[in-house]
C-alpha cells in the first residue's frame, strides 16, 4: 500500500516552488515555498531504482528565468507546461537532457529513474551558488 504525506510551508517571499514526488511505496508529496533564488526543497532523498518526478515551478514576481541542471551520470526527461500546473499546454519536451530552463509561470515536469546511489547536486546554473540542491539516492 502506498501512503501519501503532504507538507506545506510558507514564507514571506514566495518566488519559486519545487514539488517532489517519489513514486514508491510510502511516497511523500511535498510543496515547499522559499526565498528568492533558492531551491525548495534543497534536498531530495529517494531509494535507488525509484522513479522520481519533480514538478519545478517558476513563480517569480519578475521576468527571471530559472534552470534545472544535473551532472552526469544523471539525465532526465522533461515536459514544460505554460502555467503553474500540468493542466496548462505543453511548451516543449526534452528527452535525456541535463538542462532545462523555464520562464516565469511555467512548470517543468522532470522525470528520471534513480539508477545510481550517492549524492548528486542539482543546480540552477543561472543563480550560482545559491540555487544548489542535492539528490540523495540511498543504495
Ligand atoms: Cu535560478
Amino acid at each position: 500500500m502506498s501512503q501519501t504525506t503532504t507538507k506545506q510551508l510558507s514564507a514571506s517571499k514566495l518566488l519559486l516552488v519545487v514539488a517532489v514526488v517519489a513514486i514508491i511505496a510510502g511516497a511523500a508529496t511535498g510543496v515547499w515555498k522559499m526565498p528568492h533564488d533558492t531551491f525548495s526543497p534543497d534536498r531530495i532523498t529517494v531509494n535507488k531504482g525509484d522513479n522520481v518526478v519533480i514538478y519545478y515551478r517558476n513563480i517569480e514576481d519578475t521576468t527571471e528565468d530559472h534552470n534545472f541542471h544535473m551532472d552526469s551520470p544523471y539525465t532526465f526527461d522533461v515536459v514544460v507546461h505554460a502555467g503553474q500546473t500540468e493542466n496548462f499546454p505543453v511548451v516543449s519536451t526534452l528527452h535525456g537532457t541535463s538542462d532545462v530552463t523555464i520562464h516565469v509561470n511555467q512548470t517543468a515536469t522532470i522525470t528520471f529513474r534513480a539508477n545510481w546511489a550517492g549524492v548528486f547536486p542539482y543546480q540552477c546554473l543561472i543563480h550560482q551558488p545559491t540555487m544548489t540542491g542535492y539528490l540523495v539516492v540511498l543504495g
